[in-house]
């Protein structure tokens, strides 16, 4: 059988969530003995470990079939891969940062400067549609420190909290793009390979939907029911049992984190009693 094969960062940022999130969709891992390729023996899936810089890369020539990566190495390497779902984690921006003290109106500031980054191929599309002319000194590292050696005059960056750059006296002054972690996949994947990809999907999207939404169960007097039936919302509607205790009754049902707090105050104030909330580990529709 075809096993489909998936690059993730040998180390850094994106490893441990990448890796996490194949564990939640139970997908468990050998590690090979090189440690360079692990496989799965409950999903027919390799796993190669890579620098991210080359994940685009390895996709597109179809070396590994799908990868996790950034999406701001997507835009940077512009690779011939297709964007096939986000995955809300390693979430950051590629700014322009200028020294603090250093008066800004605007992005033509930039003409004639000097900018440091390890993203020439973004900025360069960036300056281009700003009709803006300057130079891009590339650097692979420590881009922070280019304005206090005098390399450069600015720098282009990810930034997450902006600790960095205030430590580094820099003040964050254009957000050029976002990003965060992405599945890409190869152009040309074969249907069995295309059926896999699509099994994994539907695995992540399940994972995620139950990540947002909790199992709530509460007790409720008979005669306010109906009131309470009407805050809860449920996949159908939610279940009712009838309680030992006569005139109450159990009612259990699915919410949304994002309504939870609002709509246990409305419970508690219709007379809803013993309210839980429980995680939910996998949800399909
Ligand atoms: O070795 P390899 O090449 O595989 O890894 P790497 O060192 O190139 O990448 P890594 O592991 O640092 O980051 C992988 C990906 O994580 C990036 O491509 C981004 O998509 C994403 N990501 C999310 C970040 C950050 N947040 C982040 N904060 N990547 C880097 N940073 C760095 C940034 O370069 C800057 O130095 O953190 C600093 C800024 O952070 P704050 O919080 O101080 O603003
Ligand atoms: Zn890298």
């Amino acid at each position: 059988m075809e096993k489909i094969k998936i690059a993730v960062q040998k180390s850094g940022r994106l490893s441990e969530k990448s890796l996490e999130m194949l564990s939640e969709c139970d997908i468990t891992l050998t590690q090979g003995k090189r440690k360079l390729i692990a496989i799965s023996h409950d999903f027919p899936l390799e796993v190669l470990f890579l620098r991210d810089d080359d994940i685009p890369q390895y996709v597109s020539d179809g070396v590994a079939d799908i990868g996790i990566v950034g999406e701001n190495e997507v835009l940077e390497k512009d690779k011939k891969v297709e964007l096939v779902k986000r995955l809300g984690f390693a979430r950051c921006r590629i700014s322009l940062a200028i020294p603090q003290d250093v008066e800004y109106h605007g992005p033509q500031w930039f003409e004639g400067k000097r900018i440091a980054t390890s993203y020439p191929g973004i900025l360069q599309k960036y300056l281009d549609e700003q009709s803006i002319q300057a130079e891009i000194e590339e650097i692979s590292g420590s881009v922070e420190i280019a304005p206090s050696i005098g390399l450069a005059d600015s720098i282009f960056d990810i930034v997450s909290s902006g600790s960095t750059l205030v430590s580094n006296r820099l003040k964050e002054v254009e957000v050029v793009c976002n990003s965060e972690a992405v599945i890409i996949a190869s152009p040309a994947l074969s249907s069995e390979k295309t059926k896999l990809l699509n099994d994994l999907l539907f695995r992540i999207e399940t994972v995620q939907r139950s990540k947002g939404n909790k199992y709530i169960l509460l007790n409720a007097p008979n005669d306010k029911l109906d009131k309470i039936i009407s805050i809860l919302p449920g996949i159908k509607s939610p279940t009712v049992m009838p309680l030992h205790q006569e005139g109450w009754s159990s009612l259990h049902s699915v919410v949304n984190e994002k309504e939870f707090w609002g709509i246990v105050d409305q419970l508690k104030e219709n007379g809803a009693e013993g309210i839980l909330a429980i995680p939910i580990e996998k949800m399909i529709y």
